[in-house]
């Protein structure tokens, strides 16, 4: 199975979650500004849609789409999701919120966002953090039991913290939470983001 990331990117999650999957893998770095993979080969044959995170099974299927990953792997390893009959809806429902209204919140952060972008964007994701962090009522974010939903709020925060966002006590809590775990450290330090720990 092979993952194409980008360092501290959104494919960060599914490296998270891989671990906490003990899923193996093998990982494949892309450099956005060639549009090559680490062994050389055009990125945009890889995936048409040029962007990371991509998944590729042992059959040779791929996979795209943070929540179709990260779905996939709750899938290998159901402690990943909550259970009970709302289990897989309420899974969807975090990792679309994230996606939808936080991930693509930062746009202008990494798309050259003028100053009054950057400051209604920075406004908008933190109004979107404060919700989880009111809707937060156990260690986790679906629960008391790390999901894979987790792995991708964790990034957000990496992304938070690097724009210098304001993050409500509750979700620097469970950075802090993240970080102590083993999977959270070894994903960080395979990309060299160990500073994300300290
Ligand atoms: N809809 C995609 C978006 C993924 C995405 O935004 N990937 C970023 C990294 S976090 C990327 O590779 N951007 C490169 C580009 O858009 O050129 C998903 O949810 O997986």
């Amino acid at each position: 199975m092979k993952l194409y990331y980008v360092t501290g990117a959104c494919s960060l999650a599914d490296r998270i979650a891989l671990a906490e999957a003990g899923i193996a893998c093998d990982f494949i770095r892309v450099d956005l500004h060639t549009r090559t993979t680490q062994d050389g080969a055009s990125f945009d044959a890889v995936n048409a849609k040029g962007y990371v995170p991509v998944l590729v099974l042992d059959s040779g299927e791929m996979i795209t789409e943070n929540i179709a990953i990260l779905s996939w792997i709750a899938e290998q390893s159901p402690g990943l999701r909550p259970e009970g009959p709302l289990g897989w809806f309420r899974l969807l429902e975090a990792t679309a919120y994230i996606s939808t209204e936080i991930h693509g919140g930062f746009k202008p952060f990494f798309h050259s966002g003028s100053p009054d972008e950057k400051a209604r964007a920075a406004a908008e994701v933190s109004k979107r953090l404060g919700y989880l962090a009111e809707s937060m009522t156990s260690d986790f974010l679906l629960g008391p039991n790390l999901s894979v939903a987790d792995a991708y709020l964790f990034v957000m925060l990496t992304w938070a913290r690097r724009n210098e966002l304001q993050i409500p006590p509750r979700l620097e809590a469970f950075y802090q939470r993240m970080i102590s775990r083993e999977t959270v450290r070894t994903a960080l330090a395979q990309e060299g983001l160990e500073a994300l720990a300290a």
